[in-house]
């Protein structure tokens, strides 16, 4: 009797349904892995398999692996990326909507900023992904966005006839044409080379993509203008969310949530320490008074047309 009850349970063992098939999420980003977008994938990474009980895993790939920004939303369109965490250059090709915080000096502060994206505004506007193959998960951290230049910038005379990169983006390239620079729309990866070579003079982007970039190779001055907010937004693939189950939807959602604060502290300490990274590598760094920038800028939005004035006003009013 005892042999038949062995023998049975050894079979029903060999003929156990396997474990669960695991989920793997792809998800990319488009900087290195020193900037704290990368940090916070890794976290996320981490907290997703928590949640699920290792049922779900993220494989994380930086540095353009998935290709460009504006590849990696397409993938998401087409199923070839589940995840991807972009800044708003290439954004507004799928949600025009988006281009409201990319208007330079609209936010006041990074409590500004956090009140108004993490309220029904951030909510509304990740909502409009819906209906073009996207699920926004959540607001990460780019960063505030500071000008680079082969010389001193402290008012836009002084960017007259500059050929600055700016992202392909209509609200970016818009402002620099009115403050005076050619802009120059162009992908990432093509910034670096393009400014060693002389092809672009200037760009503009957040200490921590300046410094992990090595932009200190190809420009000597840093001002420190703080322009226009950055965020990375986190992206899925709505062919991707849809095949999740409810409860690994809420396990994504969850952890894409307490990534959200986890990236914004690793945000402010990396910016700090790589500011002053940039000095030793003897960047000129210049804190600007952009009341001129400004002045030049205030009827920018009015001649946006995918800038809604109410939403405008709203986000104006946040506090
Ligand atoms: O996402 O294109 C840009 O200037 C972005 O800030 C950069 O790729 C990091």
């Amino acid at each position: 009797m005892f042999r038949r009850l062995l023998c049975a349970a050894a079979l029903a063992t060999t003929l156990a349904l396997p474990a669960a098939a695991e989920t793997v999420i792809k998800a990319g980003h488009g900087t290195t892995t020193g900037h704290p977008t990368h940090f916070a994938l890794v976290r996320f990474a981490e907290l997703v398999s928590e949640k699920t009980n290792g049922d779900v895993k993220v494989e994380v790939y930086p540095d353009r692996q998935l290709g460009e920004e504006r590849e990696m939303v397409e993938g998401l369109q087409f199923g070839s990326v589940d995840m991807a965490v972009v800044s708003t250059g290439p954004l507004l090709a799928f949600a025009p909507e988006i281009g409201i915080v990319d208007l330079p000096f609209l936010f006041r502060d990074s409590p500004h900023v956090y009140a108004t994206l993490d309220g029904d505004v951030g909510k509304d506007l990740l909502g409009k992904f819906d209906t073009r193959g996207i699920h926004g998960l959540a607001w990460w951290e780019n960063g505030w966005r500071h000008l680079t230049a082969k010389k001193e910038i402290s008012k836009p005379e002084d960017l007259t006839g500059l050929k600055l990169r700016t992202m392909q983006n209509p609200v970016h390239m818009a402002a620099f044409e009115k403050l005076g620079a050619s802009p120059v729309p162009m992908v990432w990866g093509e910034v670096f080379t393009s400014l060693g070579q002389g092809v672009i003079d200037a760009q503009e982007n957040p200490i921590t993509v300046i410094y992990v970039n090595s932009l200190w190779e190809v420009q000597s001055h840093l001002m420190l203008t703080g322009h226009v907010y950055g965020p990375h937004v986190a992206l899925f693939s709505k062919m991707k969310w849809d095949s999740l189950t409810p409860e690994q939807q809420a396990a994504v959602s969850e952890a894409a949530a307490e990534a959200t604060g986890f990236q914004r502290e690793k945000a402010a300490e990396l910016e700090k320490d790589y500011l002053a990274k940039l000095k030793e590598k003897g960047m000129t760094v210049v804190e600007i008074d952009t009341t001129s920038f400004r002045d030049a800028l205030r009827d920018l939005a009015a001649s946006q047309q995918n800038i809604d004035p109410a939403l405008l006003e709203k986000i104006q009013s946040v506090q």
